[in-house]
């Protein structure tokens, strides 16, 4: 096999020049007294290893017990396998819990809109499309009753006592026996982060096998379940993204407007901001303070909610939170749930931005607490709006530095677009939904060599963003296409890999391909939620060609990941039968057993038709992924 690397002739912006823009913030913080995520990496150095290695135990109060040679079970005899898989279990629990009360949340909103209010149903034709999916009627019916219907029902498949998730209806049939031959087809989506509690509780489960297919089944409950659930009712909310031209990285911080960063994950809330911060009078109240307007962005998956549907800049992902205070031009920062920093407290008092809380899910010291819900939404945001605005006054003009960095990028990448931008160059295939048909013949006849979906999170042990950008550059060279969400998305997008220039970074065969469509070579598909939008897509490729997912020259990856909720995506991405690599490792490494039953042969793999791999070695990791695309190809004969 023939790896190529990458040619630079675009102007990428590099990791190191990332890099220098956050040391020269770094000194700004020093100068005021700020604590960073730098420094306290160090401070945590060296982890625990006992920690790392997912050994030590702590679910009852004879512990905690710690695995040793010395000392090879804990008091109650259970042995380092069932500690490493009771860990993991409980892992994957709480991401599962964590997008899918997201999806809750978006379904109580959409519970709540009504005809002028502060939610309305922006895409009926999607709501309708979902209803006939569940079997719901929708002749006659007007928009908002078929809503609350559909948000009612939606509710329900949270705690329903009997059945599996409706959305595996939309999985292969395959899969959807694999599943049932497994055991593990998520039925309530709390049901199986409650039952994966009672499993890990002192006193159950200590068989790893058990343990590990129960984390197959929660992360389904998240991907095809609560996640779903909230990529799809957002859609509805707030319309399903198009391909929309934005700017990426720093340089999109204006230096004589008001700066409102936008972070979290819930677009319920950073939609209403980017409304109010529309309102003339609020555009005005800004003039009469000396700003030039108002500017929005976003960071972590906020930016992508805001990003795809309106094209609102991204200041940055994960580890570039802190980054966006120490401009010193950063009016507030209003954030929801997950991800967000509880340092930007105290960071946000060393300069002059508003640390804004607006979830009872994410109460932080050092903030102003705002309770934002559906019905006092729009005064809310208002308020948050003018608070930032009067703001503005108490900047310190000496502590304002913005690096002049920007990169423009095309997100919004929905699978009803890809498949709008599929038509475009077919009308053989055009039909009401639309086709992955043109994509499969194209992978088919190896102009694309396959297809990786890069996801997740950034993470001190990895050099922040250079596995994400290098992979990519990678893949691309060679002629494989990338689809991304989350903050690797935003890696993608700070370097510039989102921009249709980037075609010619690629291999011959992909760069025509993007000519030819009209796409950037590096797809965005959304947050970290959308992840189910491509499990939508890859079992579409999978009705379309003919091959199970598993057969499909694809593979998940997680280069850089970070959160429970992504090792929860990851058993979801495996269980619909896609190999995923991840370039950190999940707490595993204490138990022989655990590993074989996630990485080799005859574990999950077994069940599912996939498997993960764990590479600490980008390089490795990316010939890896290369190498597994190839043997799908030769296995399939393509
Ligand atoms: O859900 S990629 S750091 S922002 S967890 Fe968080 Fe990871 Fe970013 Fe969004 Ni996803
Ligand atoms: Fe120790 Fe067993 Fe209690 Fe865990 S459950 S802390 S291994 S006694």
């Amino acid at each position: 096999m023939d790896i190529k690397t990458c040619k630079e002739c675009m102007q990428l912006t590099s990791v190191e020049e990332f890099e220098a823009a956050t040391n020269r913030l770094l000194e700004t913080g020093a100068k005021v007294g700020a604590d960073s995520w730098q420094q306290r990496v160090k401070n945590q150095t060296p982890h625990c290893k006992f920690g790392e290695e997912g050994i030590c135990c702590r679910i009852c109060s004879m512990g905690p017990c710690r695995i040793t040679p010395k000392a090879p079970r804990g008091i109650c005899g259970c042995d380092v396998h069932g500690i490493v898989a009771r860990n993991y279990l409980r892992f994957t629990a709480g991401g599962s819990a964590t997008h899918s009360d997201h999806g809750r949340e978006i379904c109580h909103t959409l519970y709540q809109t009504r005809e002028g209010g502060n939610y309305q149903v922006k895409d009926p034709e999607k709501l309708k499309r979902i209803a006939g999916e569940w079997g719901i009627e929708t002749e006659g019916k007007d928009i908002y009753d078929l809503a609350h219907e559909m948000a009612e029902t939606a509710l329900m498949e949270y705690g329903k006592p009997f059945g599996v998730q409706r959305f595996l209806s939309r999985a292969p049939e395959h899969t959807r026996e694999l599943w049932k031959k497994a055991g593990i087809e998520p039925r309530a989506i709390d049901r199986e982060v409650s039952q994966s509690m009672h499993m890990t509780h002192m006193g159950c489960s200590s068989l790893p096998e058990a343990l590990i297919r129960q984390s197959l089944r929660a992360g389904l409950s998240d991907g095809w379940g609560g996640s779903m659930c909230g990529t799809e009712f957002s859609d509805v909310l707030f319309g399903t993204p198009k391909p929309i031209d934005t700017t990426a990285n720093l340089g999109v911080m204006e230096k004589d407007m008001v700066n409102i960063v936008v972070h979290g994950h819930d677009p319920s809330l950073s939609e209403m901001i980017v409304l109010y911060a529309q309102d003339p009078e609020m555009i005005a109240l800004a003039k009469s303070k000396g700003a030039k307007g108002i500017n929005i962005c976003g960071v972590c998956c906020t930016a992508n909610e805001v990003a795809m549907r309106h094209g609102i800049p991204m200041a940055g992902n994960f580890l570039q939170q802190e980054n966006v205070v120490l401009t010193g031009a950063c009016e507030a920062i209003v954030v929801d749930v997950q991800c967000i920093f509880p340092a930007l407290g105290p960071l946000s008092k060393c300069f002059h931005t508003k640390f804004i809380t607006t979830s009872e899910i994410a109460r932080m010291p050092d903030s102003d607490f705002i309770h934002f819900n559906v019905e006092n939404a729009g005064e809310n945001a208002k308020a948050i709006v003018k608070m930032a605005v009067e703001n503005f006054v108490n900047r310190k003009p000496e502590l304002v530095y913005i690096p002049e960095m920007k990169q423009d990028a095309t997100v919004g990448y929905s699978v009803e677009a890809i498949k709008k931008c599929l038509d475009r160059v077919t009308n053989t295939h055009v039909d009401v939904t639309g086709t992955t048909k043109p994509l499969i013949e194209c992978i088919d006849s190896g102009v694309i060599r396959g297809a990786v979906a890069m996801v997740g999170c950034n993470n001190p042990k990895v050099r922040p963003d250079t596995a994400h950008i290098e992979l990519m550059k990678k893949l691309i060279a060679n002629d494989i296409i990338v689809i991304v969400s989350g903050c690797a998305a935003q890696a993608a997008a700070k370097a510039g890999l989102l921009s249709k220039k980037a075609k010619t970074l690629c291999g011959e065969g992909l760069r025509r391909v993007c000519e030819l469509v009209d796409i950037p070579p590096v797809l965005h598909m959304g947050s970290c939620v959308d992840i189910s939008r491509m499990m939508v897509l890859a079992a579409d490729c999978s009705k379309d060609s003919g091959w199970n997912i598993s057969q499909i020259p694809l593979v998940g990856c997680a280069p850089e990941w970070m959160s429970e909720k992504a090792v929860s995506i990851g058993n979801y991405v495996v269980a619909t039968g896609i190999d995923t690599f991840l370039g950190v490792d999940p707490y595993t490494k204490g138990s022989e057993e655990v590993t074989a039953l996630l990485q080799g042969e005859h574990g999950v793999k077994d069940w599912v038709e996939a498997n993960y791999t764990v590479e600490l070695d980008i390089e490795k990791l990316c010939d890896k992924m290369i190498q597994r695309i190839e043997e799908k190809r030769v296995a399939l004969g393509i």
